[in-house]
């Protein structure tokens, strides 16, 4: 059994010292790579072109302008590297919602296998959009899928173009939005935060250095496929994606079948009448042939 004599304190203060600066100098050197996701449009690729120096593809017009998973070249934030990681939007129109959660799957699933976990996620939301549409709750759902509630605590909800309304309206909606269960509240419940950009470097950086000093974690997509042997179509979100999918098939099925039955009923009342028109053309027929015969 040691004394207190026995116990030399230097070297075993100097042993803790380096353990942990060793520990340290190991989490500096990791990189923090963050996924940017949100509906087309708003405003991904801009955010990460202008904190990162990269040069990504931003398009003015009305056509969706990322279509690929794309890393940009790492870049220094407060001595850390961070590699921002663009995704196309679900809402575009060239992409099925699928192809596009095939993509992000993949290469989230391979960096995972090569030892990638990531720092966190960024979820855009235009702050300027009036309505929380169908399209940005598809969006939101499946930010939400891709996140289990441990890992929304590295998330960031930015919300962005404060210039295109007034602040008092985008006070409100900010507002609105963070206090509505059926949109941001579970998430923020869950650890989430809400920040605003304003379209400058400076506030991208804030927004990162937000979850700067999180500890990296998958995300469900991440771990479901390859820890657990999961196709993507098993996961959480493929299975949404299937769900959503199966309901938009069904409600398209529901409508023709209407239609098909107002067609039917049309074609009923069309035939009555050709049949009282023909009986009508029969008489009168008839009375031709009694004036003239
Ligand atoms: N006012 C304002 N406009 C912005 C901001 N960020 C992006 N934009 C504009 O919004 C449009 C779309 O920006 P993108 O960065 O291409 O959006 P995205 O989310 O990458 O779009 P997709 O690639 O189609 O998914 C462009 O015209 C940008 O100049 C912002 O913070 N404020
Ligand atoms: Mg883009």
């Amino acid at each position: 059994m040691c004394t207190r004599q026995e116990i030399n304190v230097p070297e075993v203060a100097i042993a803790l010292v380096s353990h942990y600066a060793l520990h340290h100098i190991r989490y500096l050197r990791q990189r923090l790579t963050l996924p940017v996701i949100g509906a087309t449009g708003s405003g991904k690729s801009s955010f990460i072109d202008i904190v990162s120096g990269s040069n990504l593809a931003v398009c003015e017009g009305l056509r969706p302008c990322t279509d690929t998973v794309q890393a940009v070249d790492a870049f220094d934030l407060d001595g850390r590297q961070v590699v921002l990681i663009d995704t196309p939007g679900f809402d575009d129109t060239t992409l099925r919602d699928t192809d596009v959660l095939d993509m992000i799957a993949a290469f989230l699933a391979t960096s995972y296998e090569r030892g990638t976990t990531l720092a966190g996620v960024l979820y855009f939301h235009r702050i300027s959009d009036p309505r929380m549409t169908g399209i940005s709750r598809k969006n939101f759902g499946m930010f939400r899928m891709l996140c289990s509630n441990r890992t929304l605590q590295n998330a960031v909800i930015v919300t962005n173009m404060w210039g295109e309304v007034s602040l008092q309206v985008g006070d409100a909606r900010e507002a609105e939005l963070a206090k509505e269960y059926f949109f941001f509240e579970p998430a923020l419940d869950n650890g989430a935060r809400m920040a605003r950009h304003d379209n400058t470097t400076s506030s991208a950086e804030n927004i990162i250095r937000l979850i700067l000093d999180n500890r990296p974690l998958p995300l469900r997509i991440q771990e479901e496929p390859v820890a657990e042997g999961k196709d993507i179509s098993e996961t959480s979100a493929g299975e949404q994606m299937q769900s959503e999918s199966r309901q938009g098939a069904d409600r398209v099925a529901t409508k023709y079948q209407q239609q098909i039955k107002e067609l039917q009923n049309e074609k009923v009342q069309l035939l009555k009448q050709i049949k009282h028109r023909d009986g009508f053309f029969s008489k009168i027929g008839g009375y031709l042939d009694r004036m003239f015969s």
